[in-house]
Protein backbone atom coordinates (compact mmCIF):
# COMPACT_ATOMS: atom_id res chain seq x y z
CA UNK A 1 0.00 0.00 0.00
CA UNK A 2 1.00 3.44 -0.73
CA UNK A 3 2.35 5.66 2.57
CA UNK A 4 -0.13 8.92 1.86
CA UNK A 5 2.66 10.80 3.48
CA UNK A 6 4.81 10.16 0.88
CA UNK A 7 5.10 12.69 -1.96
CA UNK A 8 4.87 10.10 -4.86
CA UNK A 9 1.35 8.48 -3.61
CA UNK A 10 -1.04 8.44 -6.30
CA UNK A 11 -3.60 10.76 -6.15
CA UNK A 12 -7.48 10.05 -5.03
CA UNK A 13 -9.15 8.52 -7.55
CA UNK A 14 -11.80 11.62 -8.93
CA UNK A 15 -15.39 10.57 -7.90
CA UNK A 16 -17.22 10.27 -10.85
CA UNK A 17 -21.24 10.49 -11.22
CA UNK A 18 -23.16 8.94 -14.30
CA UNK A 19 -26.57 11.45 -14.01
CA UNK A 20 -28.88 9.69 -16.45
CA UNK A 21 -33.06 9.20 -17.88
CA UNK A 22 -34.49 9.34 -20.62
CA UNK A 23 -35.02 12.14 -23.21
CA UNK A 24 -35.91 15.40 -21.24
CA UNK A 25 -36.54 14.27 -17.92
CA UNK A 26 -34.32 16.98 -16.16
CA UNK A 27 -30.68 15.65 -16.46
CA UNK A 28 -28.95 18.98 -17.63
CA UNK A 29 -31.27 20.83 -15.47
CA UNK A 30 -29.94 18.74 -12.29
CA UNK A 31 -26.54 18.92 -13.19
CA UNK A 32 -26.97 23.03 -13.29
CA UNK A 33 -27.70 22.89 -9.33
CA UNK A 34 -25.25 20.43 -8.64
CA UNK A 35 -22.64 23.05 -9.74
CA UNK A 36 -24.44 25.61 -8.39
CA UNK A 37 -24.30 24.05 -5.18
CA UNK A 38 -20.72 23.01 -5.42
CA UNK A 39 -18.13 23.97 -2.67
CA UNK A 40 -16.61 26.91 -4.72
CA UNK A 41 -13.05 26.07 -3.67
CA UNK A 42 -13.93 22.53 -5.68
CA UNK A 43 -12.72 22.02 -9.39
CA UNK A 44 -15.84 20.54 -10.64
CA UNK A 45 -16.02 19.14 -14.77
CA UNK A 46 -18.98 18.14 -16.87
CA UNK A 47 -18.96 15.89 -19.97
CA UNK A 48 -22.12 15.58 -22.09
CA UNK A 49 -23.06 13.55 -24.69
CA UNK A 50 -25.91 14.62 -27.16
CA UNK A 51 -27.85 12.11 -29.42
CA UNK A 52 -27.82 14.35 -32.08
CA UNK A 53 -25.56 15.67 -34.73
CA UNK A 54 -24.60 19.59 -33.01
CA UNK A 55 -25.73 19.33 -29.15
CA UNK A 56 -26.80 22.28 -26.89
CA UNK A 57 -26.80 20.92 -23.60
CA UNK A 58 -23.10 21.84 -23.07
CA UNK A 59 -24.36 25.43 -24.18
CA UNK A 60 -27.05 25.28 -21.54
CA UNK A 61 -24.53 24.66 -19.22
CA UNK A 62 -21.71 26.47 -19.45
CA UNK A 63 -21.36 28.81 -16.42
CA UNK A 64 -17.70 30.28 -17.26
CA UNK A 65 -16.54 28.62 -13.83
CA UNK A 66 -16.97 24.89 -14.91
CA UNK A 67 -15.21 22.84 -17.39
CA UNK A 68 -18.32 21.36 -19.71
CA UNK A 69 -17.00 19.44 -22.57
CA UNK A 70 -19.50 17.85 -25.23
CA UNK A 71 -19.78 14.96 -27.44
CA UNK A 72 -22.48 14.76 -29.84
CA UNK A 73 -24.21 12.55 -32.46
CA UNK A 74 -24.41 9.65 -30.85
CA UNK A 75 -24.36 7.84 -27.85
CA UNK A 76 -21.09 7.06 -25.40
CA UNK A 77 -21.51 3.27 -26.07
CA UNK A 78 -21.12 3.14 -30.12
CA UNK A 79 -20.97 5.50 -32.21
CA UNK A 80 -19.26 8.45 -30.04
CA UNK A 81 -17.24 5.41 -28.07
CA UNK A 82 -13.45 6.79 -28.27
CA UNK A 83 -14.80 10.69 -28.90
CA UNK A 84 -15.98 9.69 -24.99
CA UNK A 85 -13.19 8.20 -23.91
CA UNK A 86 -11.02 11.38 -25.78
CA UNK A 87 -13.22 13.82 -24.02
CA UNK A 88 -12.82 12.27 -20.72
CA UNK A 89 -9.06 11.75 -21.12
CA UNK A 90 -8.89 15.33 -21.92
CA UNK A 91 -11.00 16.99 -19.17
CA UNK A 92 -8.66 14.61 -16.41
CA UNK A 93 -5.43 16.10 -18.26
CA UNK A 94 -6.83 19.38 -18.34
CA UNK A 95 -8.84 20.30 -15.72
CA UNK A 96 -7.57 18.02 -13.25
CA UNK A 97 -10.72 18.04 -11.55
CA UNK A 98 -11.94 17.10 -8.01
CA UNK A 99 -15.50 15.60 -9.22
CA UNK A 100 -16.95 14.41 -12.66
CA UNK A 101 -20.37 14.85 -13.46
CA UNK A 102 -21.10 12.59 -16.64
CA UNK A 103 -24.49 13.59 -18.56
CA UNK A 104 -25.38 10.21 -21.15
CA UNK A 105 -27.54 11.46 -23.65
CA UNK A 106 -31.24 10.30 -22.91
CA UNK A 107 -31.22 7.26 -25.78
CA UNK A 108 -28.16 5.68 -24.43
CA UNK A 109 -27.93 2.69 -22.90
CA UNK A 110 -25.46 2.79 -19.29
CA UNK A 111 -24.39 -0.53 -18.93
CA UNK A 112 -21.13 0.01 -21.59
CA UNK A 113 -20.59 3.51 -20.08
CA UNK A 114 -20.19 1.87 -16.69
CA UNK A 115 -18.41 -0.98 -17.89
CA UNK A 116 -15.95 1.60 -19.64
CA UNK A 117 -15.64 3.99 -16.02
CA UNK A 118 -15.65 0.68 -14.19
CA UNK A 119 -13.10 -1.04 -16.04
CA UNK A 120 -9.07 -1.30 -16.08
CA UNK A 121 -8.32 1.81 -18.37
CA UNK A 122 -9.89 4.21 -15.26
CA UNK A 123 -9.28 1.65 -12.01
CA UNK A 124 -6.60 4.04 -10.67
CA UNK A 125 -8.17 7.25 -11.93
CA UNK A 126 -11.92 7.38 -11.35
CA UNK A 127 -14.06 6.54 -8.56
CA UNK A 128 -17.61 5.75 -10.24
CA UNK A 129 -19.58 6.44 -7.24
CA UNK A 130 -23.83 5.46 -6.93
CA UNK A 131 -25.78 6.02 -10.35
CA UNK A 132 -27.96 8.62 -10.35
CA UNK A 133 -31.37 7.82 -12.61
CA UNK A 134 -33.69 10.22 -13.18
CA UNK A 135 -37.15 9.91 -14.14
CA UNK A 136 -40.85 11.39 -15.00
CA UNK A 137 -42.83 9.33 -13.22
CA UNK A 138 -45.87 10.04 -16.22
CA UNK A 139 -43.98 8.05 -18.48
CA UNK A 140 -45.26 4.97 -16.14
CA UNK A 141 -48.42 5.27 -18.17
CA UNK A 142 -46.91 5.22 -21.22
CA UNK A 143 -46.41 2.36 -23.29
CA UNK A 144 -44.21 3.62 -25.58
CA UNK A 145 -41.93 4.18 -22.64
CA UNK A 146 -42.35 0.86 -20.90
CA UNK A 147 -41.90 -0.66 -23.62
CA UNK A 148 -38.51 1.10 -24.99
CA UNK A 149 -35.43 -1.28 -23.27
CA UNK A 150 -33.17 1.67 -23.12
CA UNK A 151 -35.56 3.50 -20.89
CA UNK A 152 -36.30 -0.11 -18.94
CA UNK A 153 -32.33 -0.51 -18.14
CA UNK A 154 -31.34 3.02 -17.36
CA UNK A 155 -33.82 3.15 -14.24
CA UNK A 156 -32.94 -0.85 -13.60
CA UNK A 157 -29.51 0.17 -13.51
CA UNK A 158 -29.60 3.28 -11.58
CA UNK A 159 -28.51 3.02 -7.98
CA UNK A 160 -30.71 6.37 -6.83
CA UNK A 161 -34.11 6.59 -8.69
CA UNK A 162 -35.51 10.38 -8.81
CA UNK A 163 -38.87 10.85 -10.21
CA UNK A 164 -38.30 14.70 -10.96
CA UNK A 165 -41.02 17.42 -12.26
CA UNK A 166 -43.01 16.46 -8.98
CA UNK A 167 -44.14 19.62 -9.36
CA UNK A 168 -46.08 18.67 -12.45
CA UNK A 169 -47.63 15.49 -10.73
CA UNK A 170 -51.40 14.09 -10.00
CA UNK A 171 -51.48 11.76 -6.73
CA UNK A 172 -51.92 9.11 -8.84
CA UNK A 173 -47.99 10.15 -10.71
CA UNK A 174 -47.04 10.25 -7.53
CA UNK A 175 -48.63 6.74 -5.87
CA UNK A 176 -47.48 4.87 -9.16
CA UNK A 177 -44.00 6.14 -8.77
CA UNK A 178 -43.42 5.21 -5.24
CA UNK A 179 -44.90 1.30 -6.03
CA UNK A 180 -42.79 1.13 -9.10
CA UNK A 181 -40.05 1.86 -7.27
CA UNK A 182 -40.62 -0.05 -4.17
CA UNK A 183 -41.13 -3.23 -6.78
CA UNK A 184 -37.58 -2.53 -7.78
CA UNK A 185 -35.01 -5.70 -7.78
CA UNK A 186 -32.26 -5.11 -6.50
CA UNK A 187 -33.55 -2.21 -4.44
CA UNK A 188 -32.63 1.04 -4.74
CA UNK A 189 -30.03 2.94 -2.48
CA UNK A 190 -32.45 5.97 -2.58
CA UNK A 191 -35.69 6.97 -4.14
CA UNK A 192 -37.16 10.12 -4.09
CA UNK A 193 -39.18 12.91 -5.58
CA UNK A 194 -38.16 16.17 -6.67
CA UNK A 195 -38.53 19.43 -8.48
CA UNK A 196 -36.53 21.42 -10.56
CA UNK A 197 -33.92 18.49 -10.76
CA UNK A 198 -33.21 19.60 -6.72
CA UNK A 199 -30.68 16.49 -6.14
CA UNK A 200 -29.50 16.06 -2.61
CA UNK A 201 -25.47 16.32 -2.59
CA UNK A 202 -25.47 13.57 0.05
CA UNK A 203 -26.35 11.17 -2.91
CA UNK A 204 -22.75 11.96 -4.56
CA UNK A 205 -21.36 10.41 -1.85
CA UNK A 206 -23.08 6.68 -2.54
CA UNK A 207 -21.04 3.83 -3.51
CA UNK A 208 -21.84 2.22 -6.87
CA UNK A 209 -23.33 -0.83 -6.63
CA UNK A 210 -21.99 -3.54 -8.28
CA UNK A 211 -24.70 -5.62 -8.03
CA UNK A 212 -26.97 -4.66 -10.89
CA UNK A 213 -26.83 -6.25 -14.44
CA UNK A 214 -28.38 -5.14 -17.35
CA UNK A 215 -31.99 -6.86 -18.54
CA UNK A 216 -31.33 -5.94 -22.19
CA UNK A 217 -27.34 -6.21 -22.57
CA UNK A 218 -27.34 -7.03 -25.96
CA UNK A 219 -30.73 -4.84 -27.15
CA UNK A 220 -28.96 -1.76 -27.62
CA UNK A 221 -28.48 -1.40 -31.48
CA UNK A 222 -27.40 1.92 -32.26
CA UNK A 223 -27.98 2.59 -35.67
CA UNK A 224 -27.59 6.08 -37.31
CA UNK A 225 -27.71 7.67 -40.54
CA UNK A 226 -26.66 10.97 -41.19
CA UNK A 227 -27.12 13.11 -44.12
CA UNK A 228 -25.21 16.70 -44.15
CA UNK A 229 -26.77 19.55 -46.21
CA UNK A 230 -25.87 23.03 -46.67
CA UNK A 231 -29.34 25.03 -47.84
CA UNK A 232 -28.15 27.38 -51.11
CA UNK A 233 -31.49 30.09 -50.16
CA UNK A 234 -29.92 31.11 -47.26
CA UNK A 235 -28.80 35.07 -48.22
CA UNK A 236 -26.64 35.67 -45.41
CA UNK A 237 -22.94 35.58 -46.34
CA UNK A 238 -20.48 33.41 -44.35
CA UNK A 239 -18.49 34.56 -41.95
CA UNK A 240 -16.03 31.98 -42.35
CA UNK A 241 -14.88 30.79 -45.19
CA UNK A 242 -14.67 27.08 -43.84
CA UNK A 243 -18.52 26.98 -42.42
CA UNK A 244 -21.34 27.42 -44.23
CA UNK A 245 -23.96 29.93 -42.10
CA UNK A 246 -26.99 27.28 -42.32
CA UNK A 247 -25.97 23.91 -41.99
CA UNK A 248 -28.08 20.58 -41.40
CA UNK A 249 -27.78 16.97 -40.98
CA UNK A 250 -29.89 13.93 -39.33
CA UNK A 251 -29.93 10.61 -37.40
CA UNK A 252 -31.39 7.90 -36.36
CA UNK A 253 -31.11 5.43 -33.36
CA UNK A 254 -32.97 3.58 -30.64
CA UNK A 255 -36.07 4.38 -32.37
CA UNK A 256 -35.88 7.67 -32.64
CA UNK A 257 -35.18 10.08 -35.18
CA UNK A 258 -33.17 13.31 -34.84
CA UNK A 259 -32.30 16.49 -37.01
CA UNK A 260 -30.14 19.19 -36.18
CA UNK A 261 -28.94 22.71 -37.70
CA UNK A 262 -26.14 24.35 -36.96
CA UNK A 263 -26.59 28.34 -37.60
CA UNK A 264 -24.07 30.98 -38.34
CA UNK A 265 -24.20 34.43 -35.63
CA UNK A 266 -25.35 35.91 -38.69
CA UNK A 267 -28.45 34.20 -39.29
CA UNK A 268 -31.25 35.65 -36.86
CA UNK A 269 -34.86 34.19 -36.46
CA UNK A 270 -37.85 36.40 -35.83
CA UNK A 271 -38.61 34.82 -32.26
CA UNK A 272 -42.57 34.78 -32.75
CA UNK A 273 -42.54 32.84 -36.15
CA UNK A 274 -40.05 30.64 -34.88
CA UNK A 275 -42.35 29.64 -32.06
CA UNK A 276 -45.17 28.78 -34.52
CA UNK A 277 -42.81 27.02 -36.26
CA UNK A 278 -41.52 24.69 -32.91
CA UNK A 279 -45.24 24.68 -31.32
CA UNK A 280 -46.68 23.22 -35.03
CA UNK A 281 -45.78 19.55 -33.36
CA UNK A 282 -45.18 18.09 -30.19
CA UNK A 283 -41.87 16.46 -30.80
CA UNK A 284 -40.17 14.24 -28.27
CA UNK A 285 -37.83 17.09 -28.10
CA UNK A 286 -36.24 20.54 -29.15
CA UNK A 287 -33.87 22.38 -28.07
CA UNK A 288 -31.41 25.25 -28.95
CA UNK A 289 -29.96 28.36 -29.12
CA UNK A 290 -30.50 31.02 -32.01
CA UNK A 291 -30.15 34.63 -32.42
CA UNK A 292 -32.74 37.24 -32.82
CA UNK A 293 -33.24 41.01 -33.04
CA UNK A 294 -32.79 41.30 -29.51
CA UNK A 295 -30.63 38.82 -28.32
CA UNK A 296 -30.24 35.34 -28.48
CA UNK A 297 -32.83 32.55 -27.03
CA UNK A 298 -32.57 29.88 -25.65
CA UNK A 299 -35.26 26.93 -26.70
CA UNK A 300 -36.05 24.06 -24.10
CA UNK A 301 -39.08 21.75 -25.01
CA UNK A 302 -40.06 18.41 -24.40
CA UNK A 303 -43.37 16.96 -25.54
CA UNK A 304 -44.67 20.05 -26.84
CA UNK A 305 -43.93 21.87 -23.22
CA UNK A 306 -41.60 24.53 -23.16
CA UNK A 307 -40.75 27.74 -24.70
CA UNK A 308 -38.12 30.03 -25.68
CA UNK A 309 -36.29 32.01 -22.87
CA UNK A 310 -33.19 35.06 -23.09
CA UNK A 311 -29.92 33.37 -23.14
CA UNK A 312 -26.28 35.25 -22.89
CA UNK A 313 -25.16 34.34 -26.15
CA UNK A 314 -23.19 31.92 -27.99
CA UNK A 315 -20.36 31.77 -30.75
CA UNK A 316 -23.32 30.17 -33.32
CA UNK A 317 -26.98 29.53 -33.41
CA UNK A 318 -27.96 25.48 -32.76
CA UNK A 319 -31.26 23.25 -32.85
CA UNK A 320 -31.61 19.84 -32.24
CA UNK A 321 -35.29 18.49 -33.19
CA UNK A 322 -36.01 14.46 -31.87
CA UNK A 323 -38.86 12.31 -32.05
CA UNK A 324 -40.02 8.59 -32.24
CA UNK A 325 -41.60 9.31 -35.52
CA UNK A 326 -39.67 9.93 -39.14
CA UNK A 327 -39.33 13.43 -39.74
CA UNK A 328 -39.73 15.69 -42.55
CA UNK A 329 -37.03 17.46 -42.08
CA UNK A 330 -36.80 19.11 -45.30
CA UNK A 331 -40.35 20.63 -44.53
CA UNK A 332 -38.68 21.99 -41.18
CA UNK A 333 -36.05 23.18 -42.95
CA UNK A 334 -37.91 25.58 -44.75
CA UNK A 335 -40.84 26.53 -42.13
CA UNK A 336 -37.30 27.85 -40.42
CA UNK A 337 -35.79 28.85 -43.37
CA UNK A 338 -39.42 31.34 -43.25
CA UNK A 339 -38.75 32.05 -39.52
CA UNK A 340 -36.00 34.24 -40.05
CA UNK A 341 -35.88 37.71 -39.76
CA UNK A 342 -35.46 39.15 -43.48
CA UNK A 343 -32.34 40.89 -43.87
CA UNK A 344 -32.58 44.39 -44.35
CA UNK A 345 -32.26 45.69 -48.03
N1 LIG B 1 -42.00 21.85 -14.60
C1 LIG B 1 -40.77 21.35 -14.54
N2 LIG B 1 -39.96 21.44 -15.61
C2 LIG B 1 -38.72 20.91 -15.50
C3 LIG B 1 -38.26 20.29 -14.31
N3 LIG B 1 -36.99 19.86 -14.51
C4 LIG B 1 -36.67 20.21 -15.76
N4 LIG B 1 -37.71 20.84 -16.36
C5 LIG B 1 -37.76 21.35 -17.75
O1 LIG B 1 -37.72 20.23 -18.62
C6 LIG B 1 -37.02 20.57 -19.82
C7 LIG B 1 -35.92 19.55 -20.07
O2 LIG B 1 -34.95 19.65 -19.04
P1 LIG B 1 -33.44 19.21 -19.26
O3 LIG B 1 -32.75 19.37 -17.97
O4 LIG B 1 -32.87 19.92 -20.44
O5 LIG B 1 -33.65 17.67 -19.60
P2 LIG B 1 -32.54 16.59 -20.04
O6 LIG B 1 -32.88 15.33 -19.37
O7 LIG B 1 -31.18 17.12 -19.81
O8 LIG B 1 -32.86 16.51 -21.60
P3 LIG B 1 -31.97 15.74 -22.73
O9 LIG B 1 -30.53 16.02 -22.44
O10 LIG B 1 -32.43 16.33 -24.02
O11 LIG B 1 -32.33 14.28 -22.61
C8 LIG B 1 -36.52 21.98 -19.63
O12 LIG B 1 -37.39 22.86 -20.27
C9 LIG B 1 -36.54 22.18 -18.13
O13 LIG B 1 -36.71 23.52 -17.76
C10 LIG B 1 -39.16 20.21 -13.19
O14 LIG B 1 -38.87 19.64 -12.15
N5 LIG B 1 -40.38 20.74 -13.38
MG1 LIG C 1 -29.61 17.28 -21.18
Amino acid sequence: MSDPRTPFSRPRPIPTHLITGFLGVGKTTAIRRLLERRPKDERWAVLVNEFGEVGVDAELLADGEVAVRQVAGGCLCCVASQAFTVGLNHIIRRERPQRILIEPTGLGHPAQVIETLTGPLYASILELRASITLMDARHLASIRHRAHQTWRDQIHLGDVLVANKADLYSDRDREAFFEFARAMDPPKLRTALVAHGDLDLAWLELPLSAARRALFPEAHAFLTAHRLQTSESVDAQPLETDRPEWWTAESRGEGHFGRSWRFGPAVQFDSIRLDEVLRRHAWDRVKGVVATPTGWVSINRVAGVGGLEPHPGAAEGRLEIIHHRPLDGEAIDRQLLGARRPIDP
